[in-house]
């Protein structure tokens, strides 16, 4: 911490008496917790932060932040921030309340629930705004743990769940797939880190993204993208396969093809660690490279050379993103994603350092050994669809069912931690109704946002700079261990709380435990920050005394390194998992991924609608600041440019977009990096009226085109939020600007 006398003046021109004091911190608007210097002054008895700088001499992130961290200094003083509680009157607005107020109304009505439908019908979600705060989860988590309920819900579920639910059905390797920062292939697909920070396990991290792929470039690392737009990591690539939306499992199927019967997979390595190769092989031989060609929109010959480049190759992992994890088939192409990396023998060997540390989870043994598939369906039912939770939650595509069908198991409760569902989820219509139907909605948020607008309680919250926190989620992506603990470096204004403040106010209320890892925290009788970082991270590998101890630094010391395998060791990974093979059978008869989805007529949906990052928002948040509402207040509908000329259409002008279950209007706009046939659309602008006469000047959430039940995956339940079969006309909507 430094303190700079002679610079009273801030970047606003704000003259001020005070010391402005650089304090060191981490940025929170994304998950990629890039270092920064924040210059923090007091004016009038408040603590203001007057810019915020990267860290140049950071040893990961080089300096580097991007466009949404750097209007952290307007985030945290935003007139329009939430300050305090609020409850609904019964004339339906909002008034002012005290939280400690909020907290005994809101404990008193979930008893009542509870005594009514049992602890199973209070349900907590945790959105992106919660996975900003190391602790935010965790408390959730053992709220839940302490009043007997496991309706916990978080935004991995409507994410990229088929991770979650591969490793059940292909296996694992215990030590790891191969290091980035040493690979001489990657390969991408659908996913664009130069934007999103992103990182798919064993590629290109959201850290300090150009640089470090420009570096990989010059070291003669090969880079595939398979992606429907020319992304910016796609400029990077040696071979870009502009593959139609959806048709991702085609793709690497034909891949697996070319690799297996040119023998050109490590020989050794399958012989050792993989079952059920035959059967791969085997499915995977009617993927010809010309029956992919027709089906992919993509040249044969690429085709052949994408998978010959990515055998030849030593090191070097393909992974997925976003994209194909949301179009249909998903878990058949995160199946076949790590099968490429599986044939390819891309693991971490014995005596190889792995280049995330994981400091802050528990010890865990890294040998370089198979892990087996294990039994599917092993999660609490749900009541629809044949679907279960996995991995500790339950599914969102299911929530609003689980709100609005009556009987035992229905949810009463909804406690919104850091999400934004009305405009988040799939097939708005019925998570609008789903949030009216509660019995009681609480909404933790800073922002009177689409979902606070239906809730009987918004609970104001700290932000980042004005809590202790570490990089939970950076900490299992960077490419060597890193700590980087922050405590707050500025006092908050007003009644807000931090989230595990929240938690366990109403564990104390409701007389129940409240366990994490260090004990039960329901026990303490007034927890810091600090305190509950202790109890939430007692099993990680490293203190958290040395952690805090270390801020930004590297630990060489702490890698783990790989050990021989078990003696006998029989795991292997299963690459003819029944079901999978089903699916590739399922596969090869479509013409294409979008006749799975129900209402699906072929030739009357032409396009295909697909999901962006942009750089100015996360997700819904952003428009609300001026320097990021300056880069747009819209999410524009990206066409190619002679899609939109054929179409009779120019930049600006406002298109109705057509799924099987819903309509949008869209302000469309050239893009030449977007294929042809595609529309290319973020998710989460807009409100929920359901109404698009502002859509010039708040955007259209995408998720009214989508359904939870019209396409889902049997096992992860994710709908179809990506390679959306639609059409398109001009719009007859007259907007209000
Ligand atoms: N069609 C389509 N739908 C999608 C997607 C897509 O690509 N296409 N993407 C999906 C994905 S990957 C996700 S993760 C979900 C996103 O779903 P959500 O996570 O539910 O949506 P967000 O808009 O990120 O909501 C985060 C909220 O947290 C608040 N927030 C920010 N910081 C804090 C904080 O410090 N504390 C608290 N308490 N709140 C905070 C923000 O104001 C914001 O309202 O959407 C999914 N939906
Ligand atoms: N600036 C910014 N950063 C963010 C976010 C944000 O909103 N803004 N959101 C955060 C969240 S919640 C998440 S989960 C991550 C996501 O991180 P990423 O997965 O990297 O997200 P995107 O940048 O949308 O990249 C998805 C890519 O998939 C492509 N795609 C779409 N459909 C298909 C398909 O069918 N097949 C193939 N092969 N590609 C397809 C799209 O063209 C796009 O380039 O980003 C996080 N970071
Ligand atoms: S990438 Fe941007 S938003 Fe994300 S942590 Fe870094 S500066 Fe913040
Ligand atoms: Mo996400």
């Amino acid at each position: 911490m430094s303190t700079t006398e002679a610079e009273t003046k801030g970047s606003d021109g704000t003259e001020t008496s005070d010391p402005v004091e650089m304090k060191h911190s981490f940025c929170r608007v994304c998950h990629a917790a890039c270092p920064i210097e924040v210059d923090v002054t007091n004016i009038d008895g408040v603590d203001t932060v007057l810019d915020i700088r990267g860290v140049r001499e950071d040893p990961l992130f080089e300096g580097y932040t991007c466009i949404k961290g750097r209007q952290l200094p307007d985030q945290m003083h935003h007139p329009d921030r939430l300050r305090t509680a609020y409850r609904r009157t019964e004339a339906g607005t909002f008034e002012e309340v005290a939280s400690s107020t909020a907290l005994d109304e809101i404990a008193a009505k979930l008893q009542t629930i509870i005594d009514e439908h049992g602890p199973g019908a209070v349900a907590t979600y945790t959105g992106t705004g919660g996975y900003q705060n190391c602790v935010a989860l965790e408390a959730a988590r053992a709220f839940h743990k302490g009043i007997g309920s496991r309706a916990i819900y978080t935004s991995v579920t409507i994410d990229q769940p088929a991770k979650s639910m591969v490793p059940a059905l292909i296996g694992w390797w215990e030590a790891g797939w191969d290091n980035f920062r040493d690979a001489d292939v990657s390969m991408a697909v659908g996913y664009n880190p130069m934007v999103s920070s992103y990182a798919a396990a064993g590629g290109l991290q959201g850290t300090n993204p150009f640089v470090t792929m420009r570096r990989a470039k010059e070291r003669g690392m090969k880079l595939i993208v398979i992606d429907p737009r020319r992304t910016e990591l796609a400029s990077f690539a040696d071979i870009h396969l502009q593959v139609k939306p959806g048709e991702d499992p085609a793709l690497l199927a034909g891949m697996l093809n070319v690799i297996l019967s040119e023998e050109l997979n490590d020989v050794d390595f399958c012989a050792d660690w993989i079952e059920g190769l035959g059967d791969m092989a085997k499915a995977v031989e009617r993927f010809t490279p010309e029956y992919v060609a027709q089906r992919c929109e993509v040249p044969a010959d690429d085709v052949v050379a994408a998978a010959r480049m990515f055998a030849a190759g030593t090191c070097g992992t393909a992974g997925t993103g976003t994209g194909p994890n949301m179009a249909p088939n998903s878990l058949l192409t995160e199946y076949l994603t790590i099968a490429l990396n599986a044939v390819c023998g891309r693991v971490n060997r014995e005596g190889d350092h792995v280049e995330s540390g994981t400091l802050l989870y528990p010890e865990s043994p890294k040998r370089a050994q198979a892990i087996p598939p294990t039994e599917l369906r092993t999660g609490p039912a749900h009541r629809f669809r044949n679907l279960r939770g996995y991995r500790g939650e339950m599914l969102c595509t299911v929530l609003a069912e689980e709100i609005l069908e009556p009987g035992e198991g229905q949810i009463r409760a909804l406690i919104c931690n850091g999400g934004n569902p009305a405009v988040a989820f799939p097939d708005q219509e019925l998570t609008m109704r789903a949030l009216k139907d509660l019995d009681l909605l609480v909404v933790v948020d800073h922002r009177m946002t689409a979902t606070a607008d239906e809730a009987d309680y918004v609970i104001a919250p700290t932000l980042s700079l004005e809590r202790a926190d570490v990089p939970h989620l950076m900490d299992r992506w960077l490419t060597q261990p890193y700590s980087h603990y922050t405590p707050a470096v500025m006092a908050p204004v007003g009644d807000v709380l931090n989230e595990w403040q929240v938690f366990w106010g109403l564990t104390r209320r409701l007389g129940v435990s409240m366990p994490l890892a260090g004990g039960d925290l329901a026990e303490l009788d007034e927890p810091t920050d600090d305190d509950v970082i202790d109890f939430a991270y007692a099993r990680a590998r490293m203190s958290m005394d040395d952690y805090r101890a270390a801020p930004r630094e590297v630990h060489p010391d702490r890698a783990y390194v790989v050990e021989a395998a078990e003696e006998g060791c029989a795991a292997r990974f299963d690459l003819g998992s029944e079901p999978m093979m089903a699916k590739l059978d399922e596969v090869f008869t479509q013409r294409t991924g979008a006749e799975l989805i129900e209402g699906y007529v072929e030739g009357e949906f032409p396009f295909r609608l697909v999901s962006r990052r942009m750089k100015s928002v996360l997700n819904s948040l952003g428009s609300e600041l001026p320097g990021l509402a300056a880069k747009g207040t819209t999410n524009p509908a990206f066409m190619h440019p002679e899609d939109l000329a054929e179409l009779g259409f120019e930049s600006g002008d406002l298109i109705e977009i057509t799924s099987t279950v819903g309509v949008i209007n869209g302000v469309c706009e050239a893009a030449a990096d977007v294929k042809r046939g595609v529309i290319s659309m973020s998710h989460s602008w807009g409100d929920a009226s359901g109404e698009d006469g502002k859509v010039r000047d708040i955007g259209v959430p995408t998720s009214r085109l989508t359904s939870t039940t019209a396409c889902y995956d049997e096992f992860t339940g994710m709908a179809v939020l990506s390679a959306i079969p639609v059409k398109v006309r001009r719009s007859p909507l007259v907007t209000d600007s």
